[in-house]
């Protein structure tokens, strides 16, 4: 039983500006698997930790192209789950002005739920561009390179395709371990993490930096940090008020509780 004090309630009501931060736990129940998760296949043997570098990628561009081309298919054939649609729901009646989504995650979940301006603090799964001069690939997502099983009749060894242009290789558009985030999305986070009324941080460790700094910046600014994950996590420190229960349990009972109410979102 998901009980939300009213406190929490009366927070959430007079909010004007409400940003949620995302991981890779909101896309769970959808079917995408978190990125502590135990990988299954080739990859159970690697942590992606290592696989999500330049270096794994400049070393085995077959492994580390795979697994992308893997997960691409993974989220394919996903479906936003509750909490995504929930959250879309919630923006629709307050206005992206007054509801900003940032996510840590690479899937495109949050769009296909009809979130608007989504800030994608890593990248973007489907975004590829040529590992020399950075040209944007244009994949044709309505016909995949490759099926989940040809990926794993390639034994999840995919070669990158090459740039048209330079014949460089083509790299997934996230951003690697190691690598900068770019700076005009996370100046935009940090503005607005210190410049709402409620913050609040859903499926992630909270251990990725220097995304991971977002929930101390709200904080630090007087917002009330709420926290939705079955786990403890870093962010417990900051939270003013933690719902341990599951991303697609959750969202869908706080907005039913706050839509319910007529005068909501005026
Ligand atoms: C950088 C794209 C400058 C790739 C990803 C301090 C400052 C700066 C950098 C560092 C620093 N300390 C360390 C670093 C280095 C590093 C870092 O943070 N390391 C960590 C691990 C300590 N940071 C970087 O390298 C960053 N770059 O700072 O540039 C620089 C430049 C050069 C040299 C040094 C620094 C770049 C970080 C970006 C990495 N790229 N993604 C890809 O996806 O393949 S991050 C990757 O991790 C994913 O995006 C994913 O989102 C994220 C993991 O975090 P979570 O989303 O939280 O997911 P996780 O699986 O961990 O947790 C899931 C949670 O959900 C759990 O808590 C679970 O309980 C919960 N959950 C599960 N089910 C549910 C649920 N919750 C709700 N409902 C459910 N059903
Ligand atoms: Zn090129």
């Amino acid at each position: 039983m998901i009980d939300i004090d009213a406190s929490t309630l009366e927070q959430l009501r007079a909010a004007k500006r409400i940003v949620f931060f995302s991981g890779a736990g909101i896309s769970a129940e959808s079917g995408v698997p978190t990125f502590r998760d135990d990988l299954t296949g080739l990859w159970a043997q690697y942590d992606p930790m290592e696989l999500a570098t330049l270096e794994a990628f400049n070393r085995q561009p077959d492994l580390v192209w795979g697994w992308y081309e893997w997960r691409r298919q993974r989220v394919r054939s996903a479906q936003p789950n509750d909490a995504h649609i929930a959250l879309a729901q919630w923006q629709e009646l307050l206005g992206p002005e007054r509801l900003l989504c940032i996510t840590q995650n690479v899937d495109d979940l949050h769009e296909r739920a009809g979130c608007q301006q989504v800030l994608h603090l890593h990248g973007n799964l489907f975004a590829s561009f040529c590992a020399q001069c950075h040209l944007p690939y244009a994949a044709d997502d309505s016909h995949p390179d490759h099926s989940i099983e040809q990926i794993a009749e390639a034994g999840q060894l995919i070669m990158p395709p090459q740039c048209s242009s330079c014949q460089g290789l083509i790299r997934p558009g996230v951003v690697w371990f190691g690598e900068s985030l770019d700076s005009q999305i996370l100046q935009e986070s940090f503005e607005h993490s210190a410049d709402c009324d409620v913050f609040i941080a859903i499926g992630t460790s909270g251990v990725v930096q220097p995304a991971a700094t977002l929930p101390n910046i709200a904080a630090e600014s007087g917002a009330y940090v709420m926290q939705i994950n079955p786990q403890e996590t870093p962010i417990d420190m900051v939270a003013q008020c933690n719902i341990r229960a599951s991303a697609a349990q959750a969202l869908p009972i706080l907005f039913e509780q706050l839509s319910g109410d007529a005068a909501y979102g005026l």
